[in-house]
């Protein structure tokens, strides 16, 4: 199960809106095959790795880091051939809470007499494709804020100026996290301040991320950089103003959602990027945003990048909640790992509390 959580990872920048699978046919002390998804429509990691070993497989045993599917979507079931192939045992690390899988793989197998074991290295093929599972599970994506922030707490001075506190190497890393984010979330601050392009710029071949602006008043200028280059780009705006004309150009559309003190209700923000198939998000953005969704609990994971300078007094810290008046009202979060890059100190969070 871990080499095939290791070949799902392959797919990590390329599988989306799928989840990333990875599949090992192994017995009698042997590998016979071994494969991964690579990309929608292409064939399931079943299929790959049964192709992968080519001859006879009666009798072995399958490990796959998904359940396997038992209905025909863009390919046909990996049920069926897992069974018509001979296995005799099917180890999933976690079920597939896609309503047109979810147990129904699993059943298949069984009623066909194969073997299936469920849960091993589960929380580790849970965290691959936490966008895929909690857009499935709670209709809204996964969601990540990333933030680069001073050794003071700032994430830009007072005029809003933020370019760079992070060091060239923690900012090759934050590509990476984009290049596995289904969409890239921003606000019109962002925009206006930065002039940001928002893509992700990395050697290997990837799925470029969804651009998204939250721009309640539609004031995204048209010579934006966010807007050109490559990923289509989806401004969110308030429905009850109209929008400007000048973002009709085939990869930019205007995404009309319910507003309230003047800005996008984005809980509903959300559940149009899940309708919209988008499993990760990553949030790099102001205080103001990041701190919205941390109040109406929509953060999911943080992703900081700590440097070691001092900004001063007066800039914004990565959210704005707002003074709090007693210690009780603090946000616990859960520490997930910390890690150099060059001069800088990242640091992986958690909302969810343990405890
Ligand atoms: C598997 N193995 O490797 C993957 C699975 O439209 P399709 O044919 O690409 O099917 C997509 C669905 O199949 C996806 O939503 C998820 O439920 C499942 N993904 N299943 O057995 C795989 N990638
Ligand atoms: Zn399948």
């Amino acid at each position: 199960m871990a080499m095939a959580l290791r070949l799902a990872r392959n797919g990590l920048f390329t599988t989306d809106p799928n989840p990333r699978v990875g599949c090992v046919i192994a017995g009698d002390g042997r590998i016979f095959g071994a494969g991964w998804h690579e990309k929608a429509g292409d064939a399931h990691a079943e299929i790959v790795a049964l192709r992968d070993a080519g001859g006879p497989v009666r009798g072995q045993a399958a490990y796959v880091t998904l359940e396997p599917c038992g209905h025909h979507g863009r390919t046909p079931p990996c049920t069926d051939a897992l069974i018509e192939a001979g296995i005799e045992r099917v180890v999933i690390a976690v079920l597939d809470p896609n309503p047109r899988v979810n147990g129904g793989g699993q059943a298949q197998l069984q009623a066909a007499g194969v073997t299936v074991e469920t849960g091993l290295m589960a929380s580790e093929a849970e965290e691959l494709n936490a966008g895929y599972m909690t857009r499935m599970r709670k209709g809204r994506p996964w969601v990540r804020v990333k933030s680069a922030i001073s050794l003071d707490g700032r994430s830009a001075l007072p005029n809003g100026r933020s370019q760079w506190i992070s060091s060239e190497a923690s900012r090759r890393d934050v590509q990476r996290w984009r290049a596995r984010s289904s969409a890239i979330l921003t606000g019109i601050g962002t925009v206006l301040a930065d002039d940001p392009r928002m893509d992700a710029r990395v050697e290997e071949a990837v799925r470029q991320p969804l651009k998204v602006i939250a721009d309640s008043q539609w004031r995204t200028p048209p010579q934006s950089r966010i807007l050109a280059g490559p990923g289509a780009v989806i401004i969110a705006g308030d429905d009850s103003l109209p929008a400007s004309a000048v973002f009709d150009s085939p990869n930019v559309r205007c995404l009309r959602l319910p507003a309230r003190n003047g800005r996008v209700e984005l809980p509903a923000l959300l559940r149009s990027l899940a309708k919209m198939e988008i499993n990760e998000v990553q949030v790099e953005a102001g205080a103001v945003l990041c701190g919205a969704l941390l109040k109406e609990s929509l953060v999911d994971e943080i992703l900081i990048y700590q440097a070691p300078v001092l900004l001063g007094d007066g800039g914004p810290g990565p959210f704005a909640l707002g003074p709090l008046e007693s210690m009780a009202e603090r946000t616990h979060l859960t520490m997930l790992e910390t890690t150099h890059f060059g001069h800088d100190l990242r640091v992986r969070l958690k909302t969810e509390t343990r405890h």
